[in-house]
């Protein structure tokens, strides 16, 4: 885990496939180029830097009644990231993944999965992506990722990485939601997924609410993964994001929540996701993820 484990492997997957907007593809070296590998180096972490996974560069538009945009590329690629990150973590390494698109936490967790049966996850985000096939009305895969890993949703995305591993309900949180469809409404409350909305964190804030969440993805769990969506902080200071929402988490309630999971020290893998340079302003977003990261590493102000 984060502490225990000293060896990073990143791994970057320029996907924008999975979302409306263009740009998101650029999100690995907006992240990489406001100094990741010095910033963790700097922290005692061994860094491998793989790159980025292929991702073929140009689409045709999706066709007249297909309903999930660039189901087969998205399938391809995601299949490939969960190879490379079970092979990192047979390696001991811990699987760091820069996005791309949030379709992406299908291949990270499928691949974790490999090595940790019981995963509890930490799902970060304005949004809840639990829709399915069936009740997706954008038809933009990265709002049903979470719903494939748990199992549920197109065939072809549910399958990859195998069908043996799948997440529980009772071991996922979504922290952060203040956008769920009405679809998703009724799939999380079925599933009974814990989700800690933006009202949570005004009420009790963001000590009680990690501290709650941190207990849910512990118990019965063998680690857990950070899966974050850039658009669960607040669009005034993490603005290069496609599908921006008022009213989100602080840079400091954010950036405590990272510290309190290191202090913690429950992490076997993490993902940071949905940096759009072309709509961002100043590489605020990817600056923001690289100082999201540290702290979760265990920088301290002090
Ligand atoms: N729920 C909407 C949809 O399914 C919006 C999805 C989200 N965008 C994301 N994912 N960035 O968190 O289209
Ligand atoms: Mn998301
Ligand atoms: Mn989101
Ligand atoms: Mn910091």
């Amino acid at each position: 885990n984060a502490v225990k484990n000293n060896n990073i492997s990143i791994i970057g997957v320029p996907l924008q496939y999975g979302a409306d907007r263009k740009g998101v593809d650029l999100g690995p070296d907006a992240i990489r180029g406001a100094n990741l590998h010095e910033r963790l180096k700097a922290l005692g972490f061994n860094i491998e830097d793989l790159g980025d996974l292929s991702v073929q560069r140009k689409l045709e538009a999706p066709k007249q009644g297909e309903k999930l945009k660039h189901l087969s590329e998205i399938v391809r690629v995601n299949t490939e990231l969960a190879k490379q990150v079970s092979a990192e973590m047979s390696k001991g390494q811990f699987p760091l993944v820069l996005g791309g698109d949030h379709s992406i936490a299908i291949g990270t967790i499928k691949g974790v999965l490999q090595h940790v049966k019981r995963l509890g996850v930490i799902w970060f985000d304005a949004h809840t992506d639990v829709n399915t096939h069936e009740t997706t009305h954008s038809g933009n895969i990265h709002g049903m990722s979470l719903a494939a890993v748990l199992g549920y949703g197109h065939p072809d995305l549910v399958a990859i990485g195998g069908l043996e591993t799948k997440l529980r309900p009772e071991n996922v949180v979504i922290i952060g939601a203040r956008s769920i469809d009405p679809g998703e409404r009724a799939f999380l409350k079925e599933k009974g997924i814990r989700v800690f909305t933006m009202h949570d964190i005004d009420r009790n804030g963001m000590k009680q609410v990690m501290e709650e969440a941190m207990e849910i993805v512990t118990n019965g769990t063998d680690g857990v993964h950070l899966s974050l969506d850039l658009d669960g902080m607040d669009p005034f200071e993490a603005p290069g994001v496609g599908t921006p929402v008022s009213g989100g988490m602080s840079y400091r309630e954010s950036h405590f929540a990272m510290e309190l999971l290191f202090e913690r020290n429950i992490l076997v893998s993490a993902e940071f996701v949905e940096v759009n340079p072309m709509l961002d302003q100043h590489n605020k977003t990817a600056m923001a993820a690289v100082e999201l990261i540290g702290s979760v590493f265990g920088e301290r102000i002090l």
